[in-house]
């Protein structure tokens, strides 16, 4: 029997993709459950590397907060077509090597070929590809090491090659059964095989049209935007960066918890997630888990699980927000935390050496950032192990988290595995994509009801309410407009736990007359910071500009 190379190529591009999927499919299920290798999770990583800042947030804002989701399974999809492309190549490679051998009778391929297949592949991803990503040779710079890259690579290889030959052989199995009744039979299958690549070119084509068309629209959308856009720059002139002295907080003991307003404490169910993870989050044992302090220390120290509850603990009140939060956005929590200072942990090392600068801190998936020594020696950098009075949930970064206030929630790095001081200025896992490296947390107010859209009654009273942030510097005064900007009235804020957290704030307000309004809210730190009314996108310092919602009143 005689088989085109095409032939070839497809049957052995389906054995491969149908083999690929398992082994896929199997590569996930090991890193979750055994610290395998995800090649997904790294090449990810590796992408995301080379979008600029401005890019990545564009993205994420068409898409939105799957959009990490979303670039796993395009990833996912894109590994199996290239198990796919090897399984085509391979064999039409065995097919010409028969040729030659003029055995061309032989149509299976033997399962020792599926083998060298895995090993050519294991090597080209141990020795090519992980480096390229920056991943070491074989995964030597991962978290979870050489010996367990190189393992769980070779039994997704080997599954992945057996599977294929196995694969492989049943297909043209079929193949020659069916040589015979060909025929009209063929005219429909290239028919049928037609309509499919013409019906994935339209797919694609659409794809492309509708992303175009929003790329467009979206850009084009500033014409609504520009009636914004002047109240803002007529709010930037009358702008007073800073008010000395700073207002006296006006805290009320009648503040009412308004439905809607976020709960000044968020349980640990509902506290914001993030973390570059595109598929799962690292789950570390407590009991294997080390935690090792390194570099510019007297003495190294390696401390259990055990050993680090042991400490001297503090608690503290404090609100986290992610950089990548828009003004009014939702990743935004407060909790109670309690936590060994970091300071402390130095000091059990003998104390940090004078040519010391910065603290790095590496975490169990691969994640590191730093922060300045100055800041790491402050008495409210802290290695927190319990969250709201139970231990650190896992996916808060069980066994310990770094909590570092005053600066975005990038830094507070989850699944600490190791401390090192340095003296060299160390770029973090964003700040080598282009984000902040001092990271200050921006001020800013947030309106939680009413929601925007809404439609009110004149003549009845309605609570306008939020929360105010600033980091670590405390909330003086929250303001309200209801004509954009021209005059503000001063809120009623409840006392806050501390000045690391967010503080509620509320404005009773009874509309008389029918309209719209937008209402805009702004804050005021206890050393009498203004917030920023520019508008900035997140990317790469933090978002500003004043929270903006339209109600209607009848
Ligand atoms: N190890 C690790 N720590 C991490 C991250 C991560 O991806 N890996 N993400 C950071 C970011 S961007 C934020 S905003 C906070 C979020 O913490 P949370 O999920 O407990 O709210 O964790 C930070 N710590
Ligand atoms: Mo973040």
């Amino acid at each position: 029997m005689f088989l085109s190379r095409t032939q070839r190529f497809t049957t052995g591009f389906l054995a491969g993709l149908l083999a690929g999927i398992v082994a896929t499919l199997l590569m996930i299920i090991l890193s979750v459950t055994v610290n395998g290798v995800s090649l997904p999770e790294v090449f990810g990583s590796a992408l995301t590397g080379l979008l600029s800042p401005s890019l990545f947030t564009y993205l994420h804002n068409l898409i939105g907060g799957d959009a990490k989701h979303y670039l796993f399974y395009i990833i996912v999809v894109g590994q199996c077509l290239v198990f796919a492309l090897s399984g085509g190549l391979c064999n039409l490679l065995v097919g010409e090597i028969q040729r030659r051998q003029t055995d061309t009778s032989a149509t299976d391929v033997h399962w020792t070929t599926g083998v060298l297949l895995a090993l050519i592949l294991w090597v080209i991803v141990g020795v090519a590809f992980l480096p390229l990503t920056g991943a070491g040779l074989f995964g030597s710079a991962l978290g979870i090491g050489l010996l367990s890259t190189m393992l769980s690579l070779a039994v997704v290889g080997a599954t992945f090659g057996v599977l294929f030959v196995f694969t492989q052989n049943w297909l043209m199995e079929r193949r020659v059964e069916t040589q015979s009744t060909r025929g009209k039979r063929k005219s429909t299958t290239t028919a049928r095989r037609d309509l499919l690549i013409n019906s994935i070119q339209v797919i694609g084509v659409g794809v492309l049209g509708v992303l175009a068309w929003r790329f467009i629209t979206s850009s084009g959308s500033s014409s609504a935007g520009t009636a914004a856009s002047s109240s803002v720059s007529k709010l930037v002139q009358q702008f007073k960066k800073k008010i000395v002295p700073p207002p006296m907080p006006n805290y009320s003991s009648d503040f009412k918890l308004v439905p809607q307003l976020s709960s000044e404490i968020t349980p640990n169910d509902q506290y914001y997630v993030v973390s570059k993870n595109l598929f799962s989050d690292p789950t570390v044992d407590g009991k294997s888990w080390r935690l090792s302090v390194t570099g510019q220390v007297q003495k190294s120290l390696v401390l259990t699980y055990d050993a680090l509850l042991a400490m001297p603990t503090v608690k503290q009140y404090e609100s986290m927000m992610c950089i990548s939060n828009d003004v009014g956005g939702q990743y935004m929590s407060n909790a109670l935390w309690e936590g060994v200072p970091l300071a402390d942990l130095l000091t059990r090392a003998g104390g940090v050496v004078n040519t010391a600068t910065k603290v790095v801190i590496y975490a169990a998936d691969d994640y590191s950032d730093s922060i300045h020594l100055s800041k790491a020696l402050e008495p409210t950098t802290l290695l927190a192990i319990r969250m709201n009075g139970q231990t650190l949930p896992q996916g808060h970064g069980f066994p310990v988290r770094l909590l570092v206030p005053g600066i975005y929630g990038m830094k507070h790095v989850k699944w600490i595995t190791r401390i090192d001081v340095v003296n060299s200025d160390y770029q973090g896992y964003w700040q080598q994509r282009g984000w902040s490296d001092e990271a200050p947390i921006r001020l800013t107010a947030r309106i939680d009801t009413p929601l925007t859209g809404t439609t009110l009654k004149a003549h009845t009273q309605t609570s306008i309410a939020g929360v105010a942030f600033s980091g670590n510097k405390g909330i003086s005064e929250v303001d309200v407009s209801l004509d954009e900007g021209q005059t503000w009235q001063r809120a009623i804020l409840k006392r806050p736990f501390s000045d690391l957290t967010w503080v509620l704030w509320e404005l009773a307000w009874q509309p008389t007359t029918a309209g719209t309004y937008n209402v805009l809210a702004r804050a005021i730190d206890l050393e009498g910071n203004v917030q920023d009314p520019n508008l900035a996108p997140p990317a790469p310092d933090g978002s500003s500009g004043y929270h903006t919602i339209s109600l209607t009143v009848q």
